[in-house]
């Protein structure tokens, strides 16, 4: 069986480092490498956090690139709360130091990202967990970089006009409305959209989760610390998710991996025309699903609909038995 090529953009919080792992543990998945984005945190603790996730999995030669610092308009309106300052839970000891600095890669993420894949023209499928700005620059860069790529997965957006950092509008298109834009206008290869609705419809069950994390491996412990502290991981605490969906625990950037390494996890998308709105104080950075084709455009997306959690449980159940043995 021929190895799928994945290239990951990640703001790495903590679900990006649940998301990562599953890719890593994935039998037949190689990573090319991991570009960084601000998203969760400044895009240098980003840096840092997936060098610790690699570290821990024991996968330290995959190359991390430092990319975007701030959306394309305006400036970075980080949350300090979500996932900890950090984005992993500030728990973690020896922040800054060298150790975590010292790999990072000196080409740019954007470089990188048009290299890896202009190297592999056709094979290299893209997922996206954070902001959209390293992939926007891409396309302006290389305008020929989305037809080089297999397939493009996202984590972001929304389908019913539900936000979770504003009213109508999902994290990672908000931090950087016009990023997501040129993405969804510029990338015409097959692309597939995990929405905050859909990851949310589709949440795992909290004895699942303390299951998963209290397992006896180096990534298991890892993920019980750096979710031991973290509210958005408290069975006490209610989340704009819980107040919409009901309680659950929603590893969200893992649904945009699953759906990259094994296609069958998707067992129903909406296939439509999507744009996202640049205007207005309600709906900046909220995606309109064009069923109606209103919008008259030729490149139509799969937005996710349905999940086969017993699939989807399975991957992510995997992702923390590492460093696998080989
Ligand atoms: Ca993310």
């Amino acid at each position: 069986m021929a190895q799928k090529l994945l290239l990951i953009d990640t703001d790495c919080g903590i679900d990006d480092a649940q998301a990562i792992m599953m890719a890593l543990a994935a039998p037949g998945v190689m990573v090319l490498g991991i570009t960084c984005c601000f998203g969760n945190a400044s895009v240098e603790d980003v840096c840092q956090n997936v060098l610790r996730v690699l570290s821990v999995c024991d996968r330290s030669q995959i190359p991390v690139f430092r990319g975007a610092a701030a959306p394309l308009v305006g400036t970075p309106d980080i949350p300090i709360s979500h996932f900890g300052t950090d984005g992993l839970g500030d728990v973690l000891e020896d922040r800054d130091s060298e150790r975590w600095k010292t790999p990072i890669q000196t080409e740019h993420a954007v470089n990188a990202m048009i290299r890896l894949v202009s190297d592999n023209i056709g094979q290299v499928s893209l997922v996206a967990l954070g902001p959209l700005t390293n992939l926007a620059l891409a396309v302006k860069l290389d305008p020929s970089f989305p037809q080089k790529l297999k397939k493009l997965f996202i984590m972001g957006g929304n389908m019913e006009g539900k936000g979770n950092r504003t009213v109508c509008g999902e994290f990672n298109f908000v931090m950087d409305p016009e990023s997501a834009y040129i993405v969804l206008e510029e990338f015409l290869c097959p692309t597939y959209i995990a929405s905050w609705e859909f990851t949310c419809r589709n949440k795992l069950s909290w004895d699942f989760f303390d299951e998963w994390i209290n397992q006896d491996t180096a990534a298991a412990r890892f993920m019980k610390e750096i979710t031991s502290k973290c509210w958005a991981y408290s069975r006490d605490t209610l989340t704009s998710k819980d107040v919409v969906f009901g309680p659950g625990f929603v590893s969200y950037d893992s649904y945009a991996v699953a759906a990259a390494i094994d296609s069958s996890v998707v067992t129903e998308s909406v296939e439509c025309a999507v744009r996202v709105e640049l205007q207005g104080a309600l709906c900046r950075g909220m995606m309109g699903l064009d069923l109606c084709d209103k919008l008259k455009k030729r490149h139509r997306v799969f937005v996710m609909k349905e999940c086969d959690l017993g699939k989807f449980g399975q991957l992510l159940m995997a992702a923390l038995r590492q460093p696998c043995k080989t």
